[in-house]
């Protein structure tokens, strides 16, 4: 029951996948109708993933009603609304393109495809097929991060000159960790499509063209440090054929000049996502290890005492923070994802689709092809719009 008295309507998923996103996704669903008044209440009806005994007991954790073993019966089932693919990058095109042709709505762990080819059959697929449609690009919705993007909106910035973003972790650097398999698929090319790339560097493309515009032009480079790796399901060392690091220059439509940088080799590091943006006016600084915290500087401060401000944000006119607890409590990770489920349900109750869409995350594709065909060139390339 709603709080105007309204009852909101079950709406059944399918998840595919049980990782560490299978998690981050149940969560979302079953947090969702706790502390927002949305239209709908997601039903966890069934699980799908291959093995069997691990599929139970993720079923039995979160209350999955089923648990099934071939995508395609979940997709086919008459009982299922949406379909949630949170299994490795090398099953989302299929799924999703079966998905919308059943009609069914598409939720897709990021990135959207593999590359730029699979995002296209993707969202041709959804389109055709009027289903809502959204990318789990979480960090959109940090309460921190949305705040930034009101203050872009509004002019505060003024014109913006530049934009930075890394994403650094350490966790790949020893040359003992195999390739593929449960866990360790994003090191092995042929299911991940690329490495810091597509799984890193995709984050800050996506959250970077929804502050400051699209991506025009960029000139990268990739290096893989470790050659070469067991491969968990073969038994056999085999190339890698992932980036370990990546990082380009990029010119917006806006004219601004941006820096990114990904890596697995920052030792130190474990999931250092940081934004920079400076404005003719202000500029903003945000940090994922400190993710409630929003650093604004505003050149048009009385001089004695301009300086950064440290916003700590968890009043109740901060995004998203009057549905948690009081100011000054702060949350975490996990809700970026209930916010998204959130948005989504919402925005599904209007007929609407929430960002990012599967044509949003297709344009973060785009620029994650132009990169790594740069580094391969050595030059600079377009981005396909
Ligand atoms: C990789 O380690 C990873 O889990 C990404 O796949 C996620 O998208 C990112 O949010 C955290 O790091």
């Amino acid at each position: 029951m709603r709080t105007d008295g309204t009852e909101m309507k079950k709406l059944n998923i399918g998840m595919i996948g049980y990782g560490f996103m299978g998690r981050t996704h149940s969560n979302a669903f079953s947090q969702v109708n706790h502390f927002f008044d949305v239209p709908y209440q997601p039903v966890l009806k069934v699980v799908c993933a291959r093995n069997a005994d691990r599929a139970n007991a993720f079923a039995g954790k979160w209350g999955y009603q089923a648990v099934e073993a071939d995508w395609r019966k979940v997709v086919e089932s008459p009982e299922i609304d949406l379909i949630d693919i949170a299994s490795p990058n090398d099953t989302h095109a299929e799924i999703a393109v079966a998905a919308a042709k059943a009609g069914k709505m598409v939720m897709c762990e990021k990135p959207l495809g593999r590359n730029a080819a699979e995002g296209e059959a993707m969202t041709k697929a959804v389109e055709a097929a009027g289903v809502p449609n959204m990318v789990w690009y979480n960090y959109r919705r940090v309460p921190a991060v949305m705040l930034a993007k009101q203050l872009i909106d509004e002019g505060r910035l003024g014109r913006i000159f530049h934009y930075r973003a890394k994403f650094l972790q350490d966790w790949t650097i020893s040359t003992e960790l195999p390739q593929g398999g449960e866990g360790l698929w994003r090191l092995d090319v042929a299911v991940a499509g690329s490495g810091v790339t597509g799984d890193l560097l995709a984050h800050c493309i996506d959250t970077a063209m929804w502050l400051n515009g699209g991506i025009s032009e960029v000139t990268g480079a990739t290096e893989t440090f470790i050659k070469q790796r067991q491969h968990s399901l073969t038994g056999k060392v085999e190339p890698v054929g992932i980036d370990d690091a990546s990082m380009f220059l990029a010119r917006f439509d806006n004219g601004s000049l941006a820096t990114f940088e990904a890596t697995r080799y920052a030792r130190g590091h474990k999931a250092l996502y940081t934004l920079e943006i400076n404005g003719e006016k202000a500029s903003i600084m945000w940090d994922l290890h400190d993710l409630h915290r929003l650093q604004y500087f505003d050149h048009r401060d009385e001089g004695r005492l301009r300086g950064w401000k440290n916003v700590h944000i968890t009043d109740p006119d901060h995004p998203y923070m009057k549905h948690w607890w009081v100011p000054g409590l702060q949350i975490g990770y996990e809700h970026t994802f209930i916010h998204q489920a959130a948005d989504f349900l919402s925005a599904v109750g209007e007929g609407k689709c929430a960002a990012p869409t599967f044509r949003d995350a297709l344009r973060t594709d785009y620029v994650t092809d132009a990169v790594l065909a740069s580094a391969a060139n050595r030059s600079w390339v377009k981005v396909q719009s």
